[in-house]
């Protein structure tokens, strides 16, 4: 079943039900000021930082669920409506929700009458504008009162949820006409504050949330919008709120535009303010100045639309299959974009006041964005190596407003190191910026200790290679790529958790997902060392990858997988010998991405196994069997239910790996058979079983094991956007950047023919032509470029030349 559908020519999502299954958002905000924007116009906006710096509040977990948003209560007689249906949920004659790219588009009517809510973020401003357009279509004149409606957070946003014995004393605005401006921690700081503001005359306005609600009544019906009539109320403490109120006459036929424009200013630290506590009001008026008519509104849409149009033209494929088209063109690069601004901190799973930037996340995000904005890519490389120690391992999580590590989550994640160098070299491979790696990088943030970058690569190569546990492979340390595969706690205490562990550095367990790692970056850091002719270096780095290979094939193969690791006694976990657990997802698809046991002919029988063991109809399963009972050295993973996340859940973050594994053994079919089954727009008809939304990737659906096997759970921030991104253009379209060129290689279904690529790659434009006439899966029969036919895959540089027109003959 389906509620709504792809509009392609317009990039955008149409939901034609506000009854999803569950709130199906979007996001708005490119650089700074972010909202998060649900298809019922529930949400929240920050500014930078979601704990720190939050505009309005939102209530997770609520009942009814979604409740909190930018709210516009049309009253009519005695109608009552939103044009988001929520939170009034009248039912509506009209409804339509269109979440595009950075902007949404709310189409209802009711009456007759015509409500088109626009809300997005300009670009270079730190405002959400929502544009209400209301039009008369009866033949008679129509009365409406229209009420607006945000609920201020205190900025702090977990201080806002707990302390409530301060924070029910200090709120505090100021009303002017018609801007309210939200001033809570201004008396002490004096360098922040919100704005509402709508660009017409009021008829009234409320500010205190108990005067607009009402007690015992909620968003739903307060009592302000059933009077019809605002009571002027100024917060004083309690719960500021914004909201203005309209009264409104529209002829038949007649439109009426209202701009509201939620702001946040931050004061230069030199501003004079105008009296004590009275807010410098004059860059709030800037703001609102910049977008108080249509026009100036429409400019800024379009302004918006240009930015994505530029961005997403880096990568556009046309094939006879319009899901592949939209998923690589619009929706997967879009979901990118969106890990790059939020990491894992704000989503509608993830509450904003917890995890910052992940170490590991961000890096292989970075995989799926640095084509799109190779300079913000640059940046952040750099701050996260700056969250390194000199030793080359890394603080696990680092804050974005700081770029600080995080000392309560602290390091010990063994695989970290190494995906510092996975990014550093897709960022080499897409710009040639081998400049980057002279850059002088602190460790732990600290100038003093400053080394530059390849010292950073360089360290992290030396992490793994210098912690082997007794089988010659990486140790775990406290996890790898799987946080919840804790084996190194051991304790004999009663009441003992993995919560509570603490001996994962004394720990023996061994990784060999780290040594598939190990095996993959280290290759690519050999790679680094001779680019910039270090050869010494080189040979030593192989020497060393060869011997982690050894060590794989000696200890980390079962006989027919890879093993997945070894515990703190040296017990096999991940092996036909484990009652539970027997066989696990990461080392199979890293192990044959890596290259290992593809020339020995095990690569192959791993991918048959994964086949056998842990396909499902919905996507690949982490591990099976699943994990029936809690055992403390497991960890985090035992404590799931079967089926759900990484107990036997299929984690969409490595079926990629999978995909991309079957294309380096030259097997397409299945190769998109992984990729499509988990692909949002190819499950678009289950959305009732699938429940999130049908546009963008889900860290997990629930495995065979659970009773709600193929819901997904824990929408768009989630690593699988960028190792789609990776795996579907480099892999199956075959497009991959390498240090002196474009490759391509692709490996397809067989039942594709001809496909086109448009590239822009250091500052040229490729557009490839691909021909499949023997319908094979893998091979490049021939190459031409320019004219000139080229010997193997690589599409050299060629010096001034920035148009490259490629034809590709498969056979
Ligand atoms: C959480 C897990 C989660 C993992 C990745 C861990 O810290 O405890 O529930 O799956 O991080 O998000
Ligand atoms: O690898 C982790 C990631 O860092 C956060 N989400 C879950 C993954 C698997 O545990």
């Amino acid at each position: 079943m389906k509620y709504g559908y792809f509009d392609d020519t317009n990039k955008e999502y149409i939901i034609t039900s506000p009854n999803t299954p569950l709130p199906w958002i979007n996001y708005l905000g490119s650089d700074n000021f972010f909202s998060l924007i649900s298809n019922t116009c529930g949400g929240y906006s920050f500014y930078k930082d979601a704990k720190m710096l939050r505009l309005t509040r939102y209530r997770y977990n609520n009942v009814p669920q979604d409740c909190n948003g930018r709210y516009y209560y049309i009253k009519e007689e005695n109608d009552i409506w939103t044009p988001g249906w929520q939170p009034v949920k009248t039912s509506l004659d009209e409804y339509s929700c269109r979440h595009g790219l950075g902007y949404s588009i709310f189409s209802s009517a009711k009456n007759n009458l015509q409500a088109t809510l626009l809300a997005f973020v300009p670009r270079n401003d730190n405002c959400e504008i929502n544009q209400l357009k209301l039009k008369n279509n009866s033949n008679k004149e129509k009365k409406i009162s229209l009420f607006s409606y945000v609920e201020f957070c205190l900025w702090n946003a977990v201080d806002d949820m707990t302390n409530f014995q301060r924070n029910y004393s200090i709120g505090e605005v100021e009303v002017h006409g018609s801007e309210i401006y939200h001033k809570t921690e201004y008396r002490e700081r004096r360098n922040h504050y919100a704005v509402y503001a709508v660009n017409s005359p009021v008829d009234g306005f409320d500010t205190s949330r108990d005067a607009f609600i009402g007690p015992y009544k909620s968003v739903e019906g307060p009592e302000v919008v059933a009077a019809g009539k605002s009571t002027n109320s100024i917060a004083s403490g309690w719960a500021p709120i914004g909201s203005h109120n309209i009264n409104i006459i529209l002829q038949p036929g007649e439109e009426k535009s209202f701009i509201f424009v939620l702001g946040y200013i931050e004061n230069p630290s030199d501003d004079k303010w105008e009296s004590d506590n009275i807010i410098n009001k004059k860059p709030a008026r800037e703001l609102l100045n910049r977008y108080n008519t249509d026009e100036k509104v429409e400019s800024a849409l379009l302004k918006l639309k240009q930015h994505w149009n530029h961005l997403l033209d880096h990568f556009n494929l046309e094939s006879n299959d319009d899901k592949l088209n939209r998923m690589v063109n619009i929706w997967n690069q879009y979901q990118c974009m969106v890990t790059f601004n939020m990491s894992r901190s704000a989503s509608y799973f993830e509450s904003g006041t917890g995890r910052g930037m992940g170490f590991r996340d961000s890096c292989q995000d970075l995989l799926g964005f640095v084509h799109l904005i190779p300079d913000r890519a640059r940046e952040r490389i750099l701050d996260i190596a700056a969250t390194q120690f000199e030793d080359g391992s890394a603080y696990h999580q680092y804050q974005p407003l700081t770029k600080k590590g995080n000392l309560d989550i602290g390091s010990g994640f063994n695989d970290d190191p190494l995906w510092l160098i996975a990014c550093v070299s897709a960022y080499i491979k897409e710009t040639g910026d081998i400049g980057i790696l002279n850059e002088m990088v602190p460790f732990d943030n600290n100038e003093e200790k400053s080394q530059t970058l390849m010292e950073h690569l360089r360290r992290s190569f030396q992490y793994t290679n210098t912690h082997l546990g007794p089988h010659k492979l990486p140790l775990i340390g406290r996890a790898d790529w799987n946080d919840c595969l804790n084996l190194n706690c051991f304790s004999n205490e009663p009441g003992e958790s993995f919560q509570t562990c603490s001996n994962f550095e004394s720990g023996k367990a061994e990784s060999v997902f780290i040594a598939a790692m190990f095996v993959k970056y280290g290759k690519e850091y050999a790679k680094i060392c001779n680019l910039i002719g270090l050869g010494e270096e080189t040979d030593k780095v192989l020497e060393s990858v060869e011997n982690m290979y050894n060590a794989i094939l000696d200890h980390g193969w079962d006989g027919e997988w890879f093993l997945r690791a070894y515990d703190a006694y040296s017990e096999k976990i991940g092996s036909k010998e484990c009652a539970s657990g027997q066989i696990f997802i990461e080392p199979q698809g890293f192990c044959v991405l890596a290259g290992v046991g593809v020339k020995e002919g095990l690569a192959q029988k791993a991918l048959d196994s994964v086949k056998e063991r842990l396909d499902t109809r919905y996507g690949v399963m982490l591990l099976q069997p699943a994990y029936t009972k809690y055992h403390l050295n497991l960890g985090e993973i035992s404590s799931y239910p079967p089926g759900y996340k990484e107990n036997a859940g299929i984690f969409c973050h490595n079926n990629p790996w999978i995909s991309i594994a079957e294309t380096v053994l030259g097997r397409g079919d299945r190769a998109f058979e992984v990729y499509s089954k988990i692909c949002p727009a190819y499950i678009e008809d289950i959305s009732e079983i699938h429940r999130t939304e049908p546009y963008v990737y889900s860290q997990m659906i629930a495995g065979r094991d659970a009773a709600a096997h193929g819901e997904a759970k824990n929408s768009w921030l989630t690593g699988t956007a960028a190792w789609t991104f990776v795996n579907v253009s480099q892999y199956i379209l075959g497009i991959m950047p390498a240090y002196d060129g474009l490759s391509v290689d692709p490996c397809i279904p067989k039942s594709m023919d001809t496909f086109k690529i448009k590239r822009k790659f250091r500052n040229a434009t490729y557009n490839i032509t691909i021909h499949n006439p023997k319908h094979v899966e893998k091979g490049v029969k021939s190459l031409t470029v320019n004219g000139q036919e080229m010997e193997g895959i690589l599409i050299p540089l060629l010096p001034g030349v920035t148009q490259y027109d490629v034809t590709v003959i498969m056979g």
